[in-house]
């Protein structure tokens, strides 16, 4: 009866440390992702002179939000088919100011050559009947492990400040509601997602005004001095010349 119970526990901490690894892939996994928008929001700060990033959020599913995603979908509940069937174990929500921005930060993304997109749902061409809109996509991030190289999914939702505003709201009052929303609440919510579109329109219209006026102001303005976050440097326009000109 000892030996059983000393068994069951050697049992359980094998398991919790296999666990453990598991769910540490996928926290790796939105490490290496934070780094790849950190980098392309920096680069695209200095190139574009503006930030298309407004807001990043990352999230690993509970063991018990995971368990019971497994038992709604019906899948075997053990690694290799959590791993299979459950993509959204690890999730990264961006938040950008522009429509347009959402699908240049996509391109910027998919592009990157050890970036895998597997699956995409595009909400905001083709929004869902109660008003959501988000960019969502499945990614294969590749993470060197000691022991090899480990290909993780990544649920990506890409959305506007607006949308991300509405979703959460209605996230919040789906399951107030317990999943059944009241007529009145969901026209009000219908009308409030077509008011969120109406303002990334007029947003996105005053966006690229203003990217017309920078553009003509930079022409006016080039100066012989290079800035780094918060470093400057001067910029001899000889050296300049000479480097482009090789
Ligand atoms: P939660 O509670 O946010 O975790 P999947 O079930 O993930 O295998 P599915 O349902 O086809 O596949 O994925 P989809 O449509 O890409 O949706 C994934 C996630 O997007 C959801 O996760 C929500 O977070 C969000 N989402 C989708 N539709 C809506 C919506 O109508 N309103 C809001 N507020 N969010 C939405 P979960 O796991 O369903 O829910």
């Amino acid at each position: 009866m000892v030996d059983q119970l000393k068994l069951e526990k050697l049992n359980f901490k094998s398991q919790k440390r296999e666990f453990m690894r598991f769910l540490m892939c996928y926290k790796f996994a939105l490490e290496e992702m934070n780094t790849k928008v950190d980098i392309l929001k920096q680069e695209f700060q200095y190139i574009h002179d503006y930030n298309p990033i407004e807001h990043i959020t990352s999230r690993i599913k509970s063991p018990e939000s995971i368990m019971k995603k497994a038992i709604k979908k019906g899948i075997p509940l053990n690694l290799k088919s959590i791993k299979q069937h459950i993509h959204d174990i690890a999730g990264l929500r961006i938040s950008c100011a522009f429509e347009s921005d959402i699908y240049l930060l996509r391109q910027m993304l998919v592009e990157q050559s050890d970036i895998t997109l597997v699956k995409e749902k595009d909400y905001i061409k083709n929004p869902k009947g109660n008003g959501y809109r988000s960019l969502h996509m499945i990614i294969l991030v590749p993470i060197n492990m000691s022991d090899g190289v480990e290909h993780v999914l990544v649920e990506l939702q890409i959305r506007t400040i607006a949308m991300d505003f509405w979703a959460s709201l209605e996230h919040k009052i789906y399951y107030k509601y317990n999943k059944e929303i009241p007529e009145r609440i969901k026209n009000e919510l219908a009308d409030a997602a077509s008011i969120a579109y109406q303002l990334d329109q007029k947003m996105e219209n005053l966006h690229l005004e203003m990217i017309e006026i920078k553009e003509s102001d930079n022409h006016d303005h080039d100066s012989e001095e290079l800035q780094l976050q918060n470093m400057r440097f001067h910029l001899p326009m000889k050296f300049l010349n000479s480097l482009l000109n090789d």
